[in-house]
């Protein structure tokens, strides 16, 4: 029997309508095939300057727990990598399995991850507001980043011990003084491509930038993100799992890498 079959077959609301745009060209998450990626000696290393008192709250928005930032000045940006401007933190945000066996959105010579974070950023030089930027190719930057079973992560614990404040859909805390810097590997490497939101509008605008190392978090951390809910306070309780999307297809598009 083939369990990754099922992947994804319980289908939240969300992804019932959208799950192919018609046109679409550079559609979001895809399988990272290793060798088929490019060198690129021209890739900067990435620089991340996130100020924790930027931390706004922590809300279940009913497909994922969100922690959102203060962005209406240059505090929490990165800049470089394949990026030509700044780009200014918005939110981060995590996709999970039921089970151990999958979560991740984007896939390593199809190598799934059990969860994968999302830090999502603007281009504030050439764009007003998020909500102009989600409509422009370059209007948006993304850093995902894999999550694996393996130790315990003293950083993220801050984070899982906020979530029972928001097991239901809508239901926000405040979240402050976080340096989500804690969460991403050491290790500079990471791929880049031309991408999509995942989940709707999916729009066309995300500069794609994924850590080539995983950060480890334990059985009990990936527990307690299985404990949120989709549903609302009085509704038949549904689990927040799964909640990712399917792999959209390559097209004619190259994955480049900043590592030999
Ligand atoms: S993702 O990182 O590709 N999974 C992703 C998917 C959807 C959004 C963000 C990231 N959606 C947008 C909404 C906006 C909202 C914004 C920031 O997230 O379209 O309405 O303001 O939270
Ligand atoms: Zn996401």
């Amino acid at each position: 029997i083939c369990i990754h079959k099922n992947r994804n077959d319980a289908l939240h609301p969300l992804w019932q309508s959208p799950l192919s745009v018609p046109g679409g060209t550079r559609q979001s998450p895809i399988d990272i095939q290793w060798r088929d990626s490019i060198f690129d000696p021209y890739l900067r290393p990435l620089k991340i300057s996130y100020d924790p008192d930027t931390c706004l709250h922590i809300w279940n928005n009913g497909y994922s727990f969100l922690v959102e930032f203060e962005d209406s000045a240059d505090k929490s940006i990165i800049m470089g990598g394949p990026l030509e401007n700044q780009y200014r933190l918005k939110q981060f945000h995590f996709h999970w399995g039921a089970i151990n066996e999958w979560g991740s959105e984007h896939t390593i010579d199809s190598r799934v991850y059990p969860a994968e974070l999302h830090l999502v950023h603007w281009n504030a030089v050439k764009y007003e507001s998020f909500e102009d930027a989600v409509m422009e190719g370059n209007g948006l930057a993304v850093i995902g980043v894999f999550l694996k079973l393996g130790a315990y992560h003293d950083g993220l614990q801050k984070l899982v011990d906020a979530l029972p404040a928001v097991k239901h859909k809508d239901e926000i805390v405040e979240f402050d003084s976080f340096d989500p810097s804690c969460l991403l590997p050491s290790c500079p490497d990471y791929w880049t491509y031309a991408g999509s939101l995942t989940t709707p509008p999916l729009t066309e605008s995300v500069t794609w930038i994924i850590k080539k190392k995983a950060i480890e978090v334990d059985e009990d951390q990936l527990e307690a993100f299985r404990m949120l809910l989709f549903t609302s306070p009085g509704e038949e309780e549904k689990r927040m799992v799964d909640n990712f999307r399917p792999l959209q297809p390559l097209m004619n598009r190259t994955v480049r890498s900043s590592f030999q």
